[in-house]
């Protein structure tokens, strides 16, 4: 069978600027998914985000390459991309299959019970994928009312409202398809220079996963429903084989928290250097396994790694515990020391709550000169479906709570006026681009990636600023309970953002 794996594209500004400007990683759930198809299957990536005219090429491919499945992926934020297309492709193509998964399928299945979606898979999805294709092989029923559902059916609803189904084993999900992308395409901007200049700013970047889910259970994370409270690692062993295998320098690791078993993790940089593998590093770590284990950072910055993204969230205690970070300030602090002293880049994420007062912003941005020289991005405190914050205030959202989950757009009434929250909002980020490693390290790098950088740079500031115009425009100077109300009132007639 000819089997086309689809990647939707981003519609809101700020998340199509974010990924021309700083980093856009390749669709490794994609390629991962076409591991387990087997040879005997014709199979095909289309990443729609990297696309000039994606719906276009959309249409151009179903009709060219005439696939017999199509299977889409999507965050919340996309979920209704991936609906048009199923809607387009079954319009071009009536016997086409369709198979959906990912992380809004996996927490929130009910979202696609429509009819042009013929199955939808919870959890992982190489695994699942070669059970579909030995069930239809074999004639047999597919949907298991467990992880492959089949919208419109009896059991559809009952099943949808379960928690997601168990993980699969991790030694049964296959390497990825990395020949199935235009590898080219795919970087991430790179702020770290043990030497003081850096041939480029945009190298190309790599994605690996070396560990699936987390043991804590962050208030505004959905990683410990999607896996069902499961942490699964690979073996050190088995990650060194695919690093080194991989052709690109310079990896991100996508692991939720990779650095949860340290044994396991300083094990990966011991074979790294015994096998002389050098290559660049980001991940994610908390703060308190660098406070807790600082040697194991130092091990790893001697096999490369040269960006932490630390989820600091606040430097505010009553915050950290509202979120269940399970951290605190002083540790936050410690862990921006330690780092600094290993010399190891900090890309520090703070939450922005949309109840901030002009006083938190402020706050935030003192905070800001601690961290700097950092890397500094902001989020806005967002509910994922999921989540127990999402079913708390699921009756006071302002906007399309999936669409608009892109953790940009206040889902929440703000408590300062919409406009001048954005204002706010987009001041952190100008400031951030003041405390970047880049400038306050004085580091060299090639004059046409600076100008590029700055350019970009400014074009996603802006789009931070403008935020607020993509709520309708009676609720631009409205906050509080006043937008709150508003928002019920307008029912849904929002912008499309793009
Ligand atoms: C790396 C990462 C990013 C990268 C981009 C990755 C990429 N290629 O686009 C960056 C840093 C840019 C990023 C940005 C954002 N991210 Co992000 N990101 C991740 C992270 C940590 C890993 C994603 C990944 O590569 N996973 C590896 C793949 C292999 O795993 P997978 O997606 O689970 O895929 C498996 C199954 O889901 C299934 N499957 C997937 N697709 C399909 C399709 C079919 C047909 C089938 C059958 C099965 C199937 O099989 C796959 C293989 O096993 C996840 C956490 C997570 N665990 O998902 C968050 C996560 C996906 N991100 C999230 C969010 C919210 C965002 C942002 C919207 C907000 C933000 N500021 O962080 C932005 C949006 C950017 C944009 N342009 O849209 C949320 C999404 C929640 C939701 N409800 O949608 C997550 C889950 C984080 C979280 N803790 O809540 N992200
Ligand atoms: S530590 Fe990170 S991955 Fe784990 S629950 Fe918190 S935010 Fe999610």
């Amino acid at each position: 069978m000819k089997i086309l794996l689809v990647k939707p594209h981003a519609e809101l500004n700020v998340a199509k600027r974010l990924s021309e400007a700083f980093l856009h990683l390749e669709p490794l759930e994609l390629e991962i998914v076409a591991g387990g198809i087997g040879p005997e299957h014709d199979v095909r990536i289309l990443d729609l985000s990297i696309e000039k005219n994606p719906l276009k090429r959309f249409n151009d491919l179903i009709r060219e390459y005439s696939p017999g499945m199509l299977a889409l992926s999507g965050y919340s934020s996309t979920a209704h991309i991936v609906k048009e297309l199923a809607e387009r492709a079954k319009e071009i193509s009536p016997d086409i299959l369709i198979v959906v998964g990912g992380i809004h399928a996996t927490i929130y299945p009910y979202d696609y019970n429509t009819g042009s979606i013929d199955l939808i898979v919870r959890g992982e999805g190489a695994t699942a994928m070669s059970r579909i294709l030995e069930r239809i092989e074999k004639g047999k029923q597919i949907s298991d009312s467990i992880s492959v559902l089949e919208p419109l059916s009896d059991d559809f609803v009952a099943a949808s409202k379960l928690p997601p189904p168990p993980y699969a084993n991790i030694r049964d999900i296959p390497l990825p398809r990395r020949d199935l992308v235009q590898r080219d395409k795919y970087f991430c901007i790179w702020t770290h220079s043990d030497t003081g200049r850096l041939d480029t700013l945009f190298p190309r970047v790599a994605s690996l996963r070396t560990s699936l889910g987390c043991p804590f259970s962050c208030s505004f994370c959905v990683i410990h429903f999607a896996m069902n409270g499961a942490y699964l690692q690979k073996s050190p062993e088995d990650v060194v084989e695919e690093i080194r295998n991989i052709k690109e320098e310079y990896i991100y690791f996508v692991d939720d928290e990779m650095f949860i078993n340290t044994k396991r993790v300083s094990a990966i940089a011991r074979l790294l250097k015994e096998e002389n593998i050098r290559k660049k590093y980001i991940s994610w770590a908390r703060s308190d396994t660098i406070v807790s284990h600082p040697e194991l950072f130092r091990e790893w910055k001697e096999v490369g790694l040269d960006v932490v993204y630390v989820g600091l969230e606040s430097m505010d205690e009553k915050r950290l515990s509202e979120y269940n970070k399970k951290t605190s300030m002083e540790t936050n602090r410690k862990a921006v020391s330690i780092l600094k002293e290993i010399n190891i880049t900090l890309h520090a994420a703070f939450i922005v709550n949309p109840d901030f007062s002009v006083d938190d912003f402020k706050a935030l941005e003192k905070d800001m000169e601690f961290v700097s020289p950092a890397e500094i991005t902001f989020t806005v405190l967002s509910p994922s479906p999921g989540t127990e914050l999402f079913r708390q205030n699921s009756h006071r959202f302002i906007c399309e709570p999936f669409r608009f989950y892109d953790c940009m757009h206040s889902l929440l009434p703000t408590r300062l006026p919409l406009q001048k929250f954005y204002q706010h909002f987009g001041r952190l980020y100008s400031l951030a681009l003041r405390a970047n490693p880049l400038r306050r390290n004085r580091i060299k790098v090639p004059l046409k990636d600076l100008f590029y950088s700055i350019y970009m740079g400014t074009r996603y500031i802006f789009s931070l600023y403008q935020i607020y115009k993509d709520y309708p425009e009676q609720l631009w100077k409205k906050s509080g309970d006043e937008l709150l109300h508003e928002s019920k009132k307008i029912d849904g007639a929002f912008r499309n953002g793009s």
